[in-house]
């Protein structure tokens, strides 16, 4: 561990046990309204923790803004995180009940709980009509929630996708870079050939290439020597204890043990959580922010200001097109692009379940870290790239569950709602349908080959496919579109979008190791040529 990681996880710590919203040095925003700081990041997700620790390495003072909480200190039960098996406030930001991608079990409503008094949780379902949008809330964002899983696109696709980023760049030197600043590390074969918590990905595998397709073994930031301890209860059990979409207790690098602790080893970093950014305005040639503070129940405990130089958008997809959309149609920036909330796209999900016979168990104990993939990404009508996930009850279920990634050339788009003060999503339900029909066509071929049927039990409505929620939100402040070719919102220096909102809603991968190259990529060059003339 380098001097500067072990200083960030200290700080970390600490803040954690003196209860502080504020994590590391003491900043401007310490000290009278409204301060100034160099840089101001706006949240702690992968754009903005690559944003924040490049500047805070450059010696640059910075500010990060995080609306969640720090998730390090543990509950009454001795743990930070809860469980999907047994969900409690934790689980669910500002929610009475849990919202979990499936719906029901065997057609039983037992798959969402009551949750109590609604809490700064850490798992986040933003419902417009027609489609559902998973966000973590936390120092860490998303990388709190998710399933690790850390592929990189095919060259090919995102050459498509993002044509105007060099290529080369990225496949040469922030891939790389980004994988080994998030940890990325895959199972070992022969484990994953011989292991009882991976025969569900055996079993849908065996299946998959029945019926004449590929699959290829998918990395993750999960720590796998970590997981074969777990296994032989030599460790604390996270991924074999029904942890992930609520927070992993153990062996997930997620960013705040990453990028952020490094960030915060600089000594130039400083985060406050509980805080949300909600209005941005020109002030001279930088930016004055709003601010709103809250409890962990969400009582308003302090409405601020703070001024900026720079100021890095990296709230996320929903969250970033949000802020600009507000600072356009308001008036707080009236020039901003009209290109703002364009774009918008799920990344083709799309999720699925196929009824396995009875001689073709799954296993009661899985992982909840999916390693394996059926790749059919190459059909020139339908292209999936189907991950192949657990369904880890504890029970045997002889089901198979899938998310695909699918190729949907539909888009939505947000526009700013002045009764509300928030973003709509325009989102039609027929805008799905592409991503059912790819989906459809591969696990209609494995069925057939297989005997098998599909689950009708665990989505309402008896659906086979639900493509009304989303993992992999992208899109909304478009690169080259709303921004230049490295995230600079066009007509306004010193303003920046670093996260996935620059990604033109759709990958062909899960998206967390591009979003993470791709903010390497940018600030690299607005390092290099902006901040220094500034
Ligand atoms: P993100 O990580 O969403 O961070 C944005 C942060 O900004 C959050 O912490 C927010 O709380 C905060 N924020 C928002 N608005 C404000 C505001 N106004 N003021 C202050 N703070 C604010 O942004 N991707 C993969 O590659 N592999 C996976 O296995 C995978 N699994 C997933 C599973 C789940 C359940 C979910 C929800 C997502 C999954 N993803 C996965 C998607 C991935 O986590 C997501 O693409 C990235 O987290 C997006 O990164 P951003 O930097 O855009």
């Amino acid at each position: 561990m380098t001097r500067r990681r072990f200083a960030g996880l200290t700080a970390l710590t600490a803040a954690a046990a003196t209860g502080l919203t504020r994590i590391g040095p003491a900043d401007a925003s310490d000290t009278a309204a409204p301060p100034y700081v160099p840089a101001l990041v706006v949240g702690t997700g992968y754009g903005a923790a690559v944003t924040a620790l490049r500047l805070g390495a450059a010696g640059i003072k910075t500010t990060m803004i995080e609306m969640g909480q720090l998730w390090t200190t543990p509950g009454k039960d001795g743990k930070v995180f809860c469980s999907t098996l047994s969900p409690d406030r934790r689980s669910m930001w500002f929610n009475r009940k849990t919202k979990a991608p499936l719906d029901t079990f065997l057609w039983l409503d037992v798959v969402n709980r009551d949750i109590g008094t609604p809490y700064a949780g850490v798992l986040d379902r933003i419902d417009f009509p027609n489609m559902g949008v998973y966000v973590g809330r936390g120092v860490g964002g998303g990388s709190l929630v998710n399933g690790g899983m850390a592929p990189t696109p095919q060259r090919a696709y995102f050459e498509k996708m993002l044509p105007q980023v060099d290529a080369d760049a990225m496949y040469k030197r922030y891939f790389p870079l980004a994988r080994r600043m998030l940890g990325v590390n895959s199972i070992d074969p022969h484990y994953l050939e011989k292991t009882p918590i991976y025969k569900f990905a055996r079993v849908s595998r065996r299946h998959a290439h029945q019926a004449g397709f590929k699959t290829t073994v998918i990395p993750n930031v999960y720590d796998f020597k970590y997981l074969q301890r777990e296994e032989k209860k030599q460790v604390p059990r996270s991924a074999l204890a029904g942890e992930v979409i609520y927070g992993n207790n153990h062996g997930k690098q997620s960013l705040d043990k990453t990028y952020l602790a490094d960030a915060l080893g600089t000594g130039n970093v400083t985060i406050r959580t509980l805080t949300r950014v909600t209005t941005i305005h020109q002030q001279g040639k930088g930016y004055l922010v709003g601010l709103e503070q809250i409890d962990a129940w969400g009582k308003v405990i302090r409405r601020s200001e703070i001024s900026c130089g720079s100021l890095f958008l990296g709230a996320g997809s929903v969250g970033t097109t949000e802020l600009l959309l507000r600072a356009r149609e308001t008036g707080t920036l009236p020039d901003l692009p009209a290109a703002i909330g364009a774009g918008w796209g799920t990344n083709g999900n799309v999720m699925t379940a196929r009824a396995n016979h009875l001689w073709d168990p799954t296993g009661s104990l899985q992982s909840t870290i999916p390693t394996l993939a059926i790749d059919n990404w190459n059909h020139p009508k339908y292209p999936s790239f189907a991950e192949i996930a657990p369904l880890p009850v504890g029970i045997e279920t002889f089901a198979s569950l899938y998310l695909a990634i699918t190729v949907n050339p539909e888009r939505g788009r947000f526009t700013y709602n002045h009764n509300t003060d928030r973003a709509d999503l325009h989102w039609g339900a027929h805008q799905s349908t592409p991503s059912i029909r790819s989906a459809q066509f591969l696990f209609d071929k494995i069925n057939k080959a297989i005997g098998t049927t599909y689950r009708r039990d665990l989505f309402t409505g008896n659906r086979a496919f639900a493509a009304d929620f989303c993992y992999h939100p992208l899109g909304g402040a478009l690169l080259g579109k709303a921004t230049d070719n490295y995230g600079r919102v066009r007509n306004h220096p010193g303003l920046y979008v670093t996260d996935s909102s620059l990604i033109p809603g759709s990958l062909g991968v899960n998206p967390f190791v591009t979003i993470t190259a791709l903010a390497e990529r940018n600030i690299a060059q607005v390092l290099a040529s902006d901040l220094k003339r500034r």
